[in-house]
């Protein structure tokens, strides 16, 4: 596992810089060249376990991460250096070129799939809302809490949850940008937020490791899709996420994708059951 690198991101910035500038005069040097030369890829992720993780010495870990690593290894690129984003900040930063690739649980949508170049299906979940015990409120849908006009939601930024609360009707001022996990258990047990939403699997481990008797988990949520990410490359960079699929695939096919994501309660069945175009096309 690659220990979260900001000296090697800032060094891997300025190796990115020189190795593009010296593309500048080779233009038919592929991505995978380079990445291959600078010894790493450099991934978004969101410290959202299992999605992706985080320890305290900064080695990464998760199904997303995990997958990346040995897909990039692969391809001859020897690891990855994870740096940590808001979800509504990984799009922008891979197009600003901070991130080679966004492999967080960045789920595939219409409007995501038009700004960004993505892999197939990797990571498929429902989605939950943490409550209080007994639910109080009643919670079942997104809905259920636009209706509710005292009540507040918390969700990440930019991240897929808080649209889908935004959409049912919860005005803005209801939906309460949440920056992580913990925060967003804390808030609900202080009574600042009365439902936390974020995909099952999501939910599950902050729950697991809070270990409070009065937090219930409401899942799925009523109305909303299963959704599933995929690893997001840059526009242009279509010719490494061929090269990436068609590893992928490799994986799918013996199993190995299974064993890796499958201790983290993910299921490969469910992510071979689709594919990127139909889940971009997916309303
Ligand atoms: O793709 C998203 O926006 C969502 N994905 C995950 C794994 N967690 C929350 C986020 O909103």
């Amino acid at each position: 596992m690659k220990k979260l690198g900001i000296l090697a991101g800032v060094a891997g910035l300025a190796l990115t810089a020189v190795l593009a500038a010296s593309s500048v005069g080779s233009a038919d040097d592929s991505k995978l060249e380079q990445l291959k030369a600078q010894g790493f890829a450099r991934v978004a992720i969101a410290n959202e376990p299992p999605y992706t993780a985080v320890a305290a010495d900064g080695k990464v870990s998760g199904a997303a991460p995990d997958v990346a690593r040995e897909i990039f290894k692969r391809l001859g690129v020897a690891d990855i250096v994870a740096s940590i984003s808001e979800y509504g900040a990984m799009i922008p930063g891979l197009q600003a070129g901070r991130f080679d690739v966004v492999t967080a649980g960045l789920f595939m949508k219409p409007e995501r799939c038009a700004a960004v170049v993505y892999s197939e299906p990797v990571l498929c979940d429902a989605e939950a809302m943490l409550v209080k015990k007994g639910n109080p409120k009643g919670f079942k849908s997104y809905e259920d809490v636009a209706k509710d006009t005292t009540a507040t939601i918390g969700a990440p930024g930019g991240g897929t949850e808080e649209k889908l609360a935004l959409n049912a009707g919860v005005p803005r001022e209801r939906v309460i940008v949440v920056p992580d996990g913990q925060s967003g258990v804390k808030m609900l047990q202080d009574g600042r937020i009365d439902a936390y939403s974020l995909p099952v699997l999501s939910i599950n481990d902050l729950v697991k490791k809070a270990a409070d008797p009065n937090l219930e988990v409401i899942a799925p949520v009523q109305g909303a899709p299963v959704y599933c990410d995929g690893a997001a490359f840059k526009k242009g960079d279509e010719a490494l996420r061929d090269a990436f699929d068609v590893e992928l695939a490799k994986l799918k096919t013996s199993g190995e994708f299974a064993k890796i994501i499958e201790p983290y309660g993910f299921s490969a069945a469910a992510a071979m059951s689709t594919t990127r175009d139909k889940l971009c096309a997916a309303k």
